[in-house]
């Protein structure tokens, strides 16, 4: 049954029902808790509505923010808003999603500022809800992806897949290969100004993700996307491979193709790869994995595998299967995109991502079943939903088409575990990747994320069978995170088939 007027929540929680009445939020409002999630309470009704909440340590208080590991599922809470607020989390992380949803039942009436009236009670579906951000084809300092993580933690998302290497830069500063940062990352796609991360800027995020309950996942794309460590270091790659395509698409483009050791300014794929036989790759593997674990608290680090065309497949295969073991070695477990999975020995539990489409094409779905049948599991980012980079309409200013146009209800109807033939257990979750040949501003970033990425956040929240995970529902809760978005600055784009408050 679809409630004529759901509650105005994303993503839609397990249960929610609306109470009578509303509880009014003033300048005496107490809140009560000693959680981090108190003080990220009063910040962000206080960037909304200008009132300052006070903090007490005992009761009473309008607001109350508690713990409990018995109340409800890791990550999940329990929230009631009637004459009083309070929120039960399971952990921390659920509290602070309480405290996400307390947010979006605040409204401004003729009286003044209230919370509606509710009883909610939630917990995810899926333990992996992802987001990736590509800082190598453009650059996004440390305080672009702080924003990043706010608004998209706020829809509950909890893991960030950073994209910190590719052909056009390398994006973290690597200590035992230091000309990877002073060689090969002053610039971005189109020649656009670049930038990386050092090693404090990448705890600093690592940091602050997890303040938000975000798990960072580091990605170095291997062994193809790899142009920009031969700048630096000319002896780990081979010649570009200039193929047909590649030709025929710079030209279309009017971009330069590569040419080995200078930079890369165009958007081509598929016509870098490391030295497959050479021992010293490995010894680059190895260190670039070390340096990242001693940074990295999360369990996974990302090693690519995507579009290694110019890499012949029985190399690539020797190299997905060394490059995975190398992850283990270090104590982390290997996250590749599917065509990894073409390898028969790839590292026993490795996850692959998946980024084929919800129809699958060629040898992406076996190649995705290979990292189940060796002990791994799936992330679910199939390019003609999940793809944040893709146009919303044909004439959308921003974006790609390459896997469809995808506009906001195409971003969200679709089920996670019907594309492809593995058990519903090997599905870890979901990821929405936005690549960033086209965003040369975090401004362009915002435009392509928002909406889709809380399509992306329901998709992976919200009970499958749930009464509100319909289209015609979301639209109508979606349009209702309007005015905390703009409160937040997020520059959405306010596509034309949402009804925005
Ligand atoms: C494919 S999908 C890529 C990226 C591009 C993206 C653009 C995948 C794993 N690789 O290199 O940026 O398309 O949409």
């Amino acid at each position: 049954m679809v409630l004529p007027h759901p509650l105005p929540l994303v993503p839609a929680p397990v249960s929610a029902v609306a109470r009578e009445g509303r509880m009014p939020i003033t300048a005496t409002t107490r809140v009560l808790g000693s959680s981090p999630a108190t003080a990220q309470l009063i910040a962000a009704v206080e960037r909304r509505t200008g009132i300052r909440l006070s903090v007490v340590d005992e009761a009473p208080a309008e607001i109350e923010l508690i713990v409990d590991p018995n109340s409800s599922a890791p990550e999940g809470y329990t929230l009631e808003v009637g004459d009083r607020a309070i929120i039960v989390g399971a952990d921390e992380a659920g509290l602070f999603y309480g405290v996400q949803t307390l947010l979006q039942l605040l409204r401004q009436d003729d009286s003044g500022w209230a919370l509606l009236g509710a009883d909610v009670a939630d917990s995810p579906r899926f333990a992996r809800r992802g987001v990736m951000l590509d800082v190598a084809r453009h650059f996004f300092g440390v305080a672009d992806v702080k924003k990043f993580i706010d608004s998209t933690s706020a829809l509950k998302l909890n893991h960030l897949h950073l994209h910190l290497s590719d052909d056009q830069g390398w994006r973290v500063h690597i200590d035992s290969w230091p000309l990877l940062t002073e060689r090969a990352a002053a610039t971005s796609a189109n020649g656009d100004p670049g930038g990386f991360y050092t090693k404090d800027d990448y705890r600093e995020i690592v940091a602050y993700a997890a303040s938000r309950h975000m798990v960072v996942i580091p990605e170095i794309d291997l062994p193809g996307h790899t142009h920009a460590i031969g700048v630096a270091y000319p002896e780990l790659v081979e010649a570009p491979v200039l193929n047909d395509n590649l030709i025929a698409d710079s030209a279309r483009l009017g971009q330069p193709l590569p040419v080995a050791g200078e930079t890369y300014l165009g958007w081509g794929v598929g016509h870098s790869s490391v030295r497959i036989h050479e021992e010293r790759t490995y010894d680059f593997v190895r260190d670039v994995v070390r340096e990242l674990v001693e940074m990295t608290p999360g369990p996974y680090i990302h090693i690519g595998g995507d579009e290694s065309l110019g890499t012949p497949q029985a190399d690539f295969d020797l190299f997905a299967e060394r490059a995975t073991a190398i992850v283990v070695e270090a104590g982390k477990t290997p996250v590749a995109w599917h065509e990894m999975g073409s390898a028969a020995n790839i590292a026993e539990g490795t996850v692959g991502q998946y980024w084929g489409k919800t129809t699958p094409e060629g040898t992406h779905a076996e190649e995705a079943a290979h990292f189940v049948e060796r002990g791994g599991a799936l992330i679910m980012s199939a390019a003609d939903v999940t793809y944040l980079d893709m146009k919303y309409s044909p004439d959308f200013p921003l974006g790609l088409t390459w896997a469809a146009i995808i506009d906001v209800r195409a971003a969200y109807e679709w089920e996670p575990t019907a594309v492809l033939d593995v058990p519903d257990s090997a599905i870890l979750g979901v990821e929405a990747p936005l690549w960033s040949e086209t965003t040369r501003t975090y401004r362009d970033v915002e435009q392509l994320v928002f909406p889709r990425a809380a399509a992306q956040a329901e998709v992976a929240w919200s009970p499958q069978e749930g009464p509100e995970r319909v289209w015609e529902s979301f639209r109508v809760r979606l349009g209702t995170l309007a005015p905390l978005w703009k409160a937040e600055g997020v520059e959405f784009h306010a596509a034309a088939e949402i009804p925005w408050s």
